[in-house]
C-alpha cells in the first residue's frame, strides 16, 4: 500500500461522513497472555485500512470533508530508554511523516485534544464493536463539552456506527488490495502444496498444522489468518475443529481449512485429501458431489448475482446428489422446500474475504432476504461441504464419518469470477497419489 492509497481512502471516508463529523479509529492495547507476555499483536483493520498505522494504542481522528484538517493522530511519544527494550516507536514525527497525519500528539493528551477537535462538531463515528474502550472516553468528552460554559450547547449530539461506511468501502477492494489478496492467496496455496508433499498415514494433525504455519511464515506471511483446521477422519464433521491433536489414519480423509495472512490480507482455503493418497469409493462419491457443487457455485460469482446466488446453486446440486446417492429419500424439489439438506450442509457457502477472514461489509440486509449484490472488486469464498457424523443412522453406513469441504477465494470482475486460489489442485486425478 502506498501513502496515496491511504490518503485516497481517507478522502473517500471524509466525503462519506456527515458534515461536521469526526471518525475515531483506535488500535487496541496488546492482549495479555501470561506473566509479562502478550499475544501476538494485530492492529485494528479500519486503522490499517485508512492509515497503515500498526502501533498498539494509537488513535486517529479523521475529519469530514468540510473540515480543514483531514487526520490527527495520537501516539506514544519517542522514549529512547523504553525503545531500547521494546523497539522503536514512530512518535509524533513518524505519525506525520510516515502515516500522513496533519498533526500528531502524545496519546496522553488525547482527552484534552479531543475536546478541542470535537467542540464544534455534530457527529462522532466509531466502530461500535470497540465501544468497551471508546464509549467511556467519548461520552466523557461529550459530556464535558455539553456542560462547559453557561449555554451547555457545545459538542456532538450523535454517535454513529462507523462500520456501515467503512464496511461498504472495504467490501469493494481497490487495486492495491487486490494485489495484496493475490499475494495472500498465493502464499496460502504454497502452504497447502507443502502439506500435499508430506501427507501420509501416521503423521499428526499437528504436523500438518506446523507445515502450514512454516509454509506461510517462510514465504513472508504474518502468519495464519485464523487457527488452521486440520481435521482427520470424523473430526472433519466438526465444523471448527482446531484441536489438531490426533494422528491421521490410513484410509481416512483430512479436511484442511487454513489461510495465510499477508500484508494484513487473508487467504482462506479448504481442501480435503485422502491421507494415503487414494479415495475409497464412498469418499470419492461425496468428494465428487462437493466438487461439482463448488464449481457450480463459482460459476454464479458474476456481476448481477448476489451473495446468496452461489449458495442457492450449491443447494440444488446437493439436493440432486444426496437423493441420487440414497442419502435422502425425498426427491430434490422436496429436499429444498423442506430444507432436508440442512442435516448435512448447515453453513453458508460464501463470506466476504479481506483484512478480516470473515470480512466486513453487509452481506445481507435485515433478515436473510436482502443479499448484497456482487460487484467488481468484491472477494468472497465459495466453500460448500457435506458432513456425515459417525452416529447418524439415517445415512448409509459407508458415508458415516465422512466430512468434505472445498473452498476457494473468488474475485468478482466485469469479466466473470477470478479464482485467486486456482493454482491449488482439487480434481481427484490431481490430488491422488
Ligand atoms: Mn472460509
Amino acid at each position: 500500500m502506498s501513502a496515496m492509497d491511504y490518503a485516497g481512502r481517507r478522502e473517500r471516508l471524509a466525503k462519506a461522513l456527515l458534515p461536521k463529523s469526526a471518525a475515531i479509529l483506535m488500535n487496541p492495547e496488546p492482549a495479555h497472555k501470561t506473566g509479562d507476555q502478550d499475544y501476538a499483536y494485530r492492529a485494528d483493520s479500519n486503522m490499517l485500512y485508512f492509515s497503515g498505522m500498526d502501533e498498539p494504542g494509537a488513535v486517529a481522528v479523521i475529519l469530514s470533508a468540510d473540515q480543514q484538517k483531514r487526520m490527527v493522530m495520537f501516539v506514544l511519544p519517542r522514549d529512547p530508554e523504553r525503545e531500547r527494550w521494546v523497539g522503536p516507536r514512530y512518535g509524533c514525527e513518524g505519525a506525520v511523516s510516515r502515516f500522513g497525519a496533519d498533526e500528531a500528539f502524545d496519546i496522553a493528551t488525547l482527552k484534552d485534544k479531543l475536546k478541542e477537535l470535537l467542540f464544534s462538531l455534530d457527529n462522532v463515528y466509531f466502530d461500535f464493536s470497540q465501544s468497551a474502550s471508546l464509549s467511556p472516553l467519548l461520552f466523557s468528552v461529550v459530556e464535558m463539552l455539553r456542560h462547559r460554559g453557561r449555554h451547555a450547547s457545545e459538542g456532538p449530539r450523535s454517535f454513529v456506527d462507523l462500520r456501515d461506511i467503512a464496511g461498504e468501502m472495504r467490501r469493494i477492494k481497490d487495486a492495491a488490495e487486490i494485489e495484496a489478496m493475490k499475494r495472500a492467496a498465493a502464499v496460502s496455496v504454497e502452504g497447502f502444496k507443502d502439506v500435499c508433499r508430506m501427507l501420509r498415514p501416521g503423521i499428526g494433525e499437528w504436523e500438518v498444522e506446523a507445515t502450514l504455519q512454516h509454509g506461510f511464515r517462510a514465504r513472508g506471511a504474518i502468519g495464519e489468518s485464523f487457527g488452521s483446521i486440520c481435521a482427520g477422519g470424523a473430526h472433519a464433521t466438526t465444523l471448527h475443529y482446531e484441536a489438531n491433536r490426533d494422528r491421521l489414519a490410513d484410509g481416512d480423509l483430512i479436511l484442511i481449512d487454513a489461510g495465510a495472512e499477508v500484508d494484513y490480507y487473508a487467504g482462506d482455503i479448504s481442501r480435503t485429501y485422502p491421507v494415503n493418497g487414494r479415495f475409497t469409493e464412498a469418499q470419492r462419491e461425496i468428494y465428487e458431489l462437493v466438487l461439482k457443487a463448488q464449481k457450480e457455485g463459482i460459476k454464479m460469482c458474476v456481476v448481477g448475482n448476489h451473495m446468496k446466488s452461489p449458495h442457492e446453486r450449491v443447494r440444488e446440486v446437493f439436493a440432486e446428489g444426496l437423493h441420487a446417492l440414497g442419502i435422502i429419500a425425498e426427491p430434490p424439489k422436496e429436499i429444498l422446500e423442506k430444507n432436508l439438506d440442512f442435516a448435512y450442509y448447515f453453513h453458508g457457502t460464501s463470506h466476504y474475504l479481506g483484512m478480516d477472514t470473515h470480512d466486513v461489509g453487509i452481506a445481507y440486509g435485515r433478515g436473510d432476504d436482502a443479499p448484497a449484490m456482487l460487484q467488481p472488486g468484491v472477494v468472497i469464498t465459495v466453500e460448500p461441504g457435506l458432513y456425515f457424523t459417525v452416529d447418524d443412522v439415517r445415512v448409509p453406513e459407508k458415508y458415516r464419518g465422512i466430512g468434505v469441504r472445498i473452498e476457494d477465494d473468488v474475485l468478482i470482475t466485469e469479466n466473470g469470477p477470478v479464482v485467486l486460489t486456482a493454482d491449488l489442485p482439487k480434481e481427484i486425478a490431481d490430488i491422488e497419489k
